[in-house]
């Protein structure tokens, strides 16, 4: 729909006059210095990258555009009074710095609807990995294997001029979210459901058509679906999936390419995969303990021994964040207020009571509080989406709205092959005034 298409152009080329200032009168504003201790605890802290579509605090937690997860549950549509808000707002609001309307929502819904058709080879490529692949190897290799529809490439290849770069970057971002849900129901249903596939009904929003085509598909389970949806969709610029899209798109690499690779990203165990690990753990905790309703003085012995053993503890720590994570608040509250005595809901709110001070007391950590990735697993289980080692790919269905978007934005800005500087052993040494002692 040209109509999003052109609020965003409007909108964003407001920023171009600002950002063409800053790049040519102020391009030596120092910005804070970077010691040796930030560079080697993998850049933390150093305002290195221009990211617009969401903020976070380290003493607050994300605000997308200026607004909190909170508020977003107000104000963003929502399909039905007392549901949770749409994706398709969030990434509105992220690509123009609007609230929408429920208009604008049902626009996007309708135009992921209309470029939701999956290619026939991507199917093919998913089918020609072996089955008991890991779910994420899956998804990134259909992601990358669809470049192959990359308007943005043939438009480069064309010669295009670099002003217009945007315009095809978006018709490739706007097609790849809208397929998503299919390829990542597809790889569900391949490997848990003997292929069993279900069509997609393109008169429902995106995250409602995810549930379904999963075959969970109830109103529970497509709130919950829109509201997971929401809460990770971004983190702003510098997590793993956020910076290796925009880094490997300053290449000017197309869409697919940078979103499989960023998606590869958030495959780790210390970004997406936690929430599978956090599962795995807490299989692991009740089956050595011989119970699924382990008491506090048990989860805290456990978290010790894991601590003992040189693991961490899944699902607890941030690289930016010094509090709980809202988007853990937000999901307890979706518990608190949907379902009644779950078992492992109720461990997941145990070791929230004993984890912190456990983990803190080691004096290193330095968030001892719960992320995202503490409570997903157990919202989903809850509902019968069991299946923890599908878990990372929902979150990456999810983290396309952010990093996609500000792909958009990366080529309309025109910001540059990034490439930051590295130095030797010996550079460091030097810079503190130090000799080798090796
Ligand atoms: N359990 C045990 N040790 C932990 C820990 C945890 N949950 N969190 C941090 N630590 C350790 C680190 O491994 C590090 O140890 P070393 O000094 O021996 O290397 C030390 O505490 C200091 O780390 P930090 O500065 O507090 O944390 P980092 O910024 O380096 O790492 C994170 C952040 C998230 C990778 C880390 O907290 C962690 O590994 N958490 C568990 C995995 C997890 O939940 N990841 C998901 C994060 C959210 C997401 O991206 O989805």
């Amino acid at each position: 729909m040209e109509y999003i298409k052109n609020r965003f152009y409007e909108s964003a080329m407001k920023n171009m006059t600002d950002l063409q200032k800053l790049r040519k009168d102020h391009g030596d504003v120092v910005l804070g210095q970077v010691n040796i201790d930030q560079v080697l605890s993998g850049m933390k802290g150093i305002p290195a990258l221009l990211t617009e579509t969401s903020k976070l605090d380290a003493n607050e937690g994300i605000r997308f555009r200026g607004y909190s997860l909170p508020e977003l549950q107000q104000k963003l549509p929502k399909m039905d009074d007392g549901g949770e808000p749409l994706p398709e707002g969030l990434f509105y609001l992220m690509m123009i710095g609007e609230i929408p309307t429920k208009e604008d929502v049902i626009n996007i819904s309708k135009d992921w609807a209309t470029r939701a058709h999956v290619p026939q080879h991507a199917f093919d490529v998913i089918d020609a990995i072996p089955k008991n692949s890991r779910p994420m190897t899956q998804f990134s290799t259909a992601i990358l294997s669809m470049a192959y529809d990359s308007v943005f490439m043939k438009a480069y290849r064309a010669g295009v001029n670099k002003k217009f770069y945007w315009d095809f970057m978006y018709e490739d971002v706007m097609t790849l979210i809208a397929r998503l849900p299919r390829i990542a129901a597809y790889i569900y249903r391949r490997i848990y459901h003997n292929g069993n596939h279900i069509e997609p009904n393109p008169t429902l929003d995106w995250a409602g058509n995810l549930a379904h085509m999963m075959g969970h598909d109830s109103n529970e389970v497509r709130n919950l679906l829109r509201l997971y949806m929401v809460i990770h969709a971004d983190h702003e610029g510098g997590n793993v999936s956020a910076h290796t899209t925009h880094l490997v798109g300053s290449a000017l690499s197309n869409a697919y390419y940078a979103f499989a690779a960023g998606m590869v990203g958030l495959a780790g165990p210390l970004h997406g995969y936690a929430n599978q690990e956090v599962m795995d753990w807490i299989s692991e905790m009740t089956l050595q303990l011989g119970t699924d309703e382990p008491s506090d003085a048990q989860i805290g012995k456990y978290i010790e021994q894991t601590l003992i053993q040189g693991r961490v503890v899944p699902g607890y720590g941030h690289a930016v964040l010094r509090i709980t994570d809202p988007r853990f608040t937000v999901q307890q509250q979706f518990a608190e207020k949907y379902i009644v005595n779950d078992k492992l809901i109720n461990t997941v709110n145990a070791i929230y009571r004993v984890a912190p001070p456990i983990l803190e007391a080691t004096g290193k950590i330095k968030n001892p509080w719960p992320n995202v990735d503490a409570f997903s697993g157990s919202l989903l289980n809850h509902y019968g989406i069991t299946e923890s080692s599908f878990y990372t790919v929902l979150f990456g269905v999810s983290r396309s709205l952010g990093v996609l978007a500000s792909l958009v934005f990366d080529r309309m800005y025109g910001l540059p092959i990034e490439r930051p500087n590295s130095q030797t052993m010996e550079w460091f040494l030097n810079k503190a005034g130090i000799q080798s002692e090796g």
